[in-house]
Formats: C-alpha cells, structure tokens, sequence
C-alpha cells in the first residue's frame, strides 16, 4: 500500500476557522480514547495527533491535507462521552461539530471508530442515530483488536453485528500497536473516495 503523506492545514475551534471546502473530506469521530489520535497518526505514517493516557484532550477539529491516491482531508473531530468536562464545555464542542456536519458539503464519510472490546455503548447508539438524521454515510471501524484473542474475535463480531444500523458501512478491525487491518482500512477510504468523485472532482483536487 502506498504510503500517505499528512499535514495540519487547521485547528478550528468556531466555525469560522474551517478551511474552504476545497478537496472532499473524510470525518473520524467515536469516544475518547477510542485509539483516534493513534490511527490517524499511523496512516499518516508521522506522529501529527496527540496521543495520550487521559481522555478528551482534543477540544477543536483538526484537519489534515492528506496526499494519497486523490488528495483528501482528514477531519479529527473532538472525542466524545468524556464527563469531566463541565456541561458548558460539553455543549459548545457538540454545537461546533453538529454546525461542521451539517454545513459541510465536501464531508463524505464519516468513520466511527469504536473500542473492539467494549462495542457500540451508549454514545456511539446516539452517534449512529445523528448520522442518520443528519443523511451521513458512516463506516464502522472496530479498534485495539489485538486486546481480544484471535480465536474470540469472530465471536465478537457476531456479538456487536445485530447492534450495527443496516445503512452503516464496514465493520472493519484494526489495531494500531500490531497494524491489523492498516491497509484494509486505507485500500477501503481510496476506493470510497474514487467512488463518490467524478472525473471533474477529481481533476479539481488532484
Ligand atoms: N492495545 C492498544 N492500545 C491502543 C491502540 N490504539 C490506541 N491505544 C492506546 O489507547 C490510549 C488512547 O489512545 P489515543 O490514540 O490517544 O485515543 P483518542 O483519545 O481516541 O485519540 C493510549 O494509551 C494508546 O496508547 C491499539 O490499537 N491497541
Ligand atoms: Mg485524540
């Protein structure tokens, strides 16, 4: 798989720091300490987002021009269904991200990242209904499988299957400290993308 190349264009933390709309854009969202800052960082293939022991540190939405295939951006939304943060707090990063998603044309996908070991909790069932209503296409992707065993994987899989709205793409499984499902995961965002752009699109971003 061909390496990507990543670089911060913004960090927004109102509405008018959105960069233009100028190459289509790919969302990452789930709960803090999903694993987000660290997938990113590995298919970015250079250590850009923080990672970091103690959850919901990420307060603006980042975005990164990523050179692939077609030029894309990668949109880190701020981590969800941390508590300790004041409910004022709370609210403010959910009207930021409910204001990107709706006023953002050139958002395509959405990938929802969920703990593989934990599966659709609460807030990722409200993530899921939200997308929904807002008519955003979402992939699951199931992160830090290599906390399960092998043998109980598919098991698993089984188990979170029925919770999985019908119109959501994937799941996919990976892992960022042994790299499962890495290049799955790339391979399925570059044909996506070659898929929802036409001929003109792509001449624009490329
Ligand atoms: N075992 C394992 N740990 C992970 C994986 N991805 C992230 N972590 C750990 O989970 C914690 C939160 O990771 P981070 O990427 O900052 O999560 P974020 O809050 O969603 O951005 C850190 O301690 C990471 O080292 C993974 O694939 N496997
Ligand atoms: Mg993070």
């Amino acid at each position: 798989m061909k390496k990507w190349h990543g670089k911060l264009i913004a960090t927004s933390f109102a509405k008018d720091q959105f960069p233009p709309e100028k190459y289509p854009e790919i969302a990452f969202a789930g709960r803090s300490n999903v694993g987000k800052s660290s997938l990113i960082n590995l298919l970015l293939g250079t250590k850009i987002a923080k990672v970091s022991g103690s959850p919901g540190k990420t307060r603006s939405i980042n975005f990164y021009m990523v050179e692939a295939k077609n030029k894309f951006c990668l949109v880190d939304l701020p981590g969800f269904g941390y508590a300790r943060r004041d409910k004022a707090e709370r609210n403010k990063w959910a009207k930021l991200i409910d204001f990107y998603s709706k006023q953002r044309s050139s958002l395509i996908l959405v990938v929802h990242l969920v703990d593989f070991r934990h599966g659709f909790l609460e807030n990722d069932i409200l993530l899921q209904n939200w997308m929904k209503t807002q008519g955003l296409q979402s992939l699951v992707v199931f992160t830090k499988v290599d906390k399960v065993p092998t043998t109980k994987r598919l098991n698993y899989l089984k188990k979170y299957a029925g919770k999985m709205f019908p119109e959501v793409l994937g799941p996919l499984c990976v892992s960022s400290v042994d790299k499962t499902g890495l290049d799955e995961l790339k391979g399925f965002l570059m044909s996506y993308i070659d898929m929802k752009l036409d001929k003109t699109q792509k001449e624009n971003i490329n």
